[in-house]
C-alpha cells in the first residue's frame, strides 16, 4: 500500500559508508572504536543528550565504546526500518532521551537543535516546540506519548510531501 517511491535515507551507497567510516576514524583518533567522552570533545556535540541517546542505542554490548561495527550496524538498522511504525518507534526512542516513555519539550528542543540548528533562533525553536506539543498533546500532560508522537510525525510528513512533488 502507498509509498512506492524510495525515501532518500533508505539506503547508503558504498561511497557514503566509506566517507562515514573515514569520519568515524578521524573522530576516534585513527582507531576503530569511539568513546562517548571522545564524542563530547566535539564542540558542536558537547553535552547533547540526543548524541548520548544515539550512542546508547548503537552501543549494543553497553561497554561505553562504539566500534565501527556497532556504528555501521546501527546505521543499517535505521535504513532497514521498513514500516512506518518501526521508523516512528525508533525516532521516538531517540527523542525520548531519559526513556520516560514521553517526549518532553526539552527533548524535542534538543532533537530539533541537532537536526536544524542553523534554521532557527533559540526563540523560534521554543515557539516551534511549544506549538508542536500544544497541537498534538491530546491528554494535556505537556509531553508527547508514542501515539501523540506518531500523530505529529504523520502531520509533518504530510506537510513536507505536499510541499515537494506533485
Ligand atoms: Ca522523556
Ligand atoms: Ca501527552
Amino acid at each position: 500500500m502507498g509509498n512506492a517511491s524510495g525515501r532518500p535515507t533508505a539506503g547508503l551507497s558504498k561511497t557514503e559508508l566509506e566517507r562515514m567510516h573515514r569520519r568515524f576514524r578521524r573522530l576516534a583518533g585513527g582507531e576503530d572504536r569511539l568513546s562517548l567522552a571522545t564524542l563530547y570533545e566535539q564542540p558542536d556535540l558537547a553535552g547533547n543528550a540526543f548524541v548520548h541517546r544515539i550512542f546508547r542505542l548503537f552501543d549494543t554490548d553497553q561497554d561505553g565504546f562504539l566500534t565501527w561495527e556497532d556504528f555501521s550496524a546501527g546505521i543499517h538498522q535505521i535504513c532497514g526500518l521498513s514500516t512506518e511504525d518501526d521508523q516512528s518507534l525508533f525516532a521516538f526512542r531517540l527523542y525520548d532521551t531519559d526513556q520516560s516513555g514521553r517526549v518532553s519539550e526539552k527533548e524535542l528542543t534538543d532533537a530539533l537543535k541537532l537536526s536544524g540548528s542553523q534554521l532557527a533562533t533559540e526563540g523560534q525553536l521554543q515557539q516551534i516546540v511549544s506549538n508542536t506539543i500544544g497541537e498534538h498533546d491530546r491528554d494535556r500532560d505537556g509531553e508527547l506519548s508514542l501515539l501523540e508522537f506518531r500523530a505529529m510525525l504523520r502531520t509533518s510528513q504530510q506537510d513536507s510531501e505536499s510541499g515537494s512533488d506533485f
